[in-house]
């Protein structure tokens, strides 16, 4: 039982449910030092969604609100964290939501299905039924990804990726928006934008945001995507880091 009191009260509710997660076998064994690696860099900007990361996510929604097919892609981490704002904003778009998963196994895949089932997402992919095809130039379990899925879209939603995929997705001409807290992590570069922020501060106001932006014109929602270049947004992360120091 977790005390209220404790200082880093909310921090051990996630690490709660990243074990949690773990013993469902929902999250991969990595996962754990993933979620570890997180928390060192949220520890280095403070535990805050920054005005950077604020502005960053307002031009995430104006991608979601102008794309034609975006995908939200899911893996354990992402699951273990924020898999009810995830079935949110899968039904507030209608958009599918894709399972991928670094360390694939058709148990983690069927565990990660039914929670998702479970929340009521009715447009799910990824899953063993569904059909695949390989991402070019890229090896793995992550490369199969599905034909009505990642494989159509125009925009794929990443939140804590590895690097490699982030890199080829964008070679295969999608936009990319990842969540990684990492501002120098290759997938954090070779997005098209990113969020350097935790994925359970993200998820939330992102939702917010689309709901804000749902009714503007998608000129203004274009001239805000026009205006943000992904490289100035790592730098002023980082810069947010070292003026903390
Ligand atoms: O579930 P699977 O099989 O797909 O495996 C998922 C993991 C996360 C294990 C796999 O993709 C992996 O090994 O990822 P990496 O290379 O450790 O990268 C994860 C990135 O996410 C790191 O840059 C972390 O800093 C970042 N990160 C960790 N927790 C969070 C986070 N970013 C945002 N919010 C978090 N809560």
């Amino acid at each position: 039982m977790l005390n209220k009191d404790h200082p880093r009260y909310q921090s051990l509710v996630y690490r709660e449910k990243i074990v949690e997660a773990h013993k469902n076998g929902i999250l991969a064994d990595s996962g754990m030092i993933a979620h570890g690696r997180g928390e060192t860099f949220d520890y280095l900007i403070g535990e805050k969604t920054t005005d950077n990361s604020h502005n960053t996510i307002d031009v995430s929604a104006c991608y979601f609100l102008t794309s034609k097919h975006p995908v939200l892609s899911v893996n354990g981490n992402t699951t273990a964290l924020v898999a009810e704002d995830i079935a949110r904003l899968s039904k507030l778009l209608d958009i599918p939501v894709e399972i991928n998963l670094y360390y694939r196994t058709s148990e983690r895949v069927a565990n990660i299905e039914k929670v998702y089932m479970d929340l009521g997402v009715d447009n799910l992919l990824g899953t063993d039924e569904d059909d695949f095809i390989d991402t070019p130039d890229l090896n793995g379990p992550r490369s199969p990804v599905s034909i009505e899925g990642i494989k159509k879209a125009d925009l794929v939603f990443i939140p804590l990726e590895d690097g490699d995929r982030a890199e080829k997705l964008a070679q295969n001409g999608k936009n990319i928006i990842s969540v990684d807290l990492n501002p120098l992590s290759r997938t954090a570069q070779t997005s098209t934008v990113t969020i350097v922020d935790n994925i359970v501060r993200v998820l939330p106001e992102l939702i917010n945001s689309i709901e804000k932006h749902v009714d503007m014109p998608r000129s203004q929602l274009e001239d805000k995507i026009n205006g943000f270049n992904n490289k100035d947004n790592l730098d002023r992360a980082i810069n947010d880091i070292i003026t903390r120091f």
